[in-house]
């Protein structure tokens, strides 16, 4: 199979970890790569790096307005109109405070982008997606979707709404052949944490230092891994946490 034969691959927030990681594992495969996010000089910077392998489109999408999430799905170029393969990647989690002290703000921000953002993304590409023979959406969930843990309140709840909404997916798709999983890793190494304790590298040295995370490359292998499998199989949803990670014990507060 030719380069120019391969899925195009649409990625949101590909500027930093699990999308920057996604973008070269797949323009190593020869895939070519639709690579979105805020910040300019860094989808430039990884255009200029990928171009050699791959054709490569880069645009500045913030997924938040579904206007500007519109006219980017209406005005690909041509050679990348046929999106086959999404990544719901862009994301981020603000603060970790108990919910009474935490802000309004960071939690309409994390609504907007984990969850508008994301239906924004995925209801623009629908319609070029089933048009696919084959195609699949991956959608970034995460543990914190599945399992309560303090401070997690918005953010853990608009990542319970991403896995439901793959599953509802699923429904709607099943017997076509528009694939969606829903993706939900546990603590991983990335700008994720930078961002959610507001550049505080101390903390972010505390959280990962001895951890072992999860490493960005990780996740773009297994993304890459449900892409791969046969057109007749979906995985539905995938768990994944680095072997030092695990439950602890229900909290009992006594009186
Ligand atoms: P990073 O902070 O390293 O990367 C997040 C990416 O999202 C950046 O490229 C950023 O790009 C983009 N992004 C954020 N807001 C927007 C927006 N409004 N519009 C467009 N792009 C945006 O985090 P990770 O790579 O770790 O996280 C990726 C996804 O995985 C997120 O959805 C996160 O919730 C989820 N996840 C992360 C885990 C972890 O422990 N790291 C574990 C489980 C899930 P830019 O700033 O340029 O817009
Ligand atoms: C990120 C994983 O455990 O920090 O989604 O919430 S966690």
């Amino acid at each position: 199979m030719t380069t120019q034969q391969k899925p195009v691959v649409l990625i949101t927030g590909a500027t930093a970890g699990f999308g920057l990681a996604t973008a070269k594992k797949f323009a190593a495969n020869g895939y070519p790569l639709i690579i979105t996010g805020r910040r300019e000089e860094r989808l430039k910077a990884l255009s200029d790096e990928l171009s050699p392998l791959v054709a490569v489109y880069y645009a500045v999408l913030d997924v938040r307005s579904s206007d500007d999430v519109t006219e980017f799905t209406k005005n690909l170029p041509e050679r990348f109109q046929q999106v086959a393969i999404l990544v719901n990647n862009a994301g981020l989690a603000l603060g970790a405070e108990p919910a009474d002290q935490a802000k309004l703000s960071d939690w309409h921000t994390m609504i907007d982008t984990n969850v508008t953002g994301l239906v924004n993304v995925t209801h623009s590409l629908l319609p070029t997606l089933k048009a696919q023979k084959s195609s699949t959406i991956i959608n970034l969930a995460s543990i914190a979707g599945n399992w309560p843990y303090p401070g997690s309140h918005v953010y853990g709840a608009s990542k319970a709404f991403v896995a439901q909404f793959s599953r509802n997916l699923r429904s709607d798709f099943a017997g076509t052949g528009v694939r969606v999983t829903s993706l939900e890793p546990g603590m991983a190494e990335s700008e994720f944490s930078l961002v959610r304790f507001n550049g505080d590298q101390e903390k972010y040295n505390q959280i990962y230092n001895g951890a072992n995370a999860i490493q960005p490359e990780d996740i773009a292998d297994i993304i890459f891994w449900i892409t791969e499998q046969p057109a007749h199989l979906n995985i539905n949803s995938l768990e994944v946490m680095p072997t030092s990670q695990a439950w602890d014990n229900f909290k009992i507060v006594k009186q």
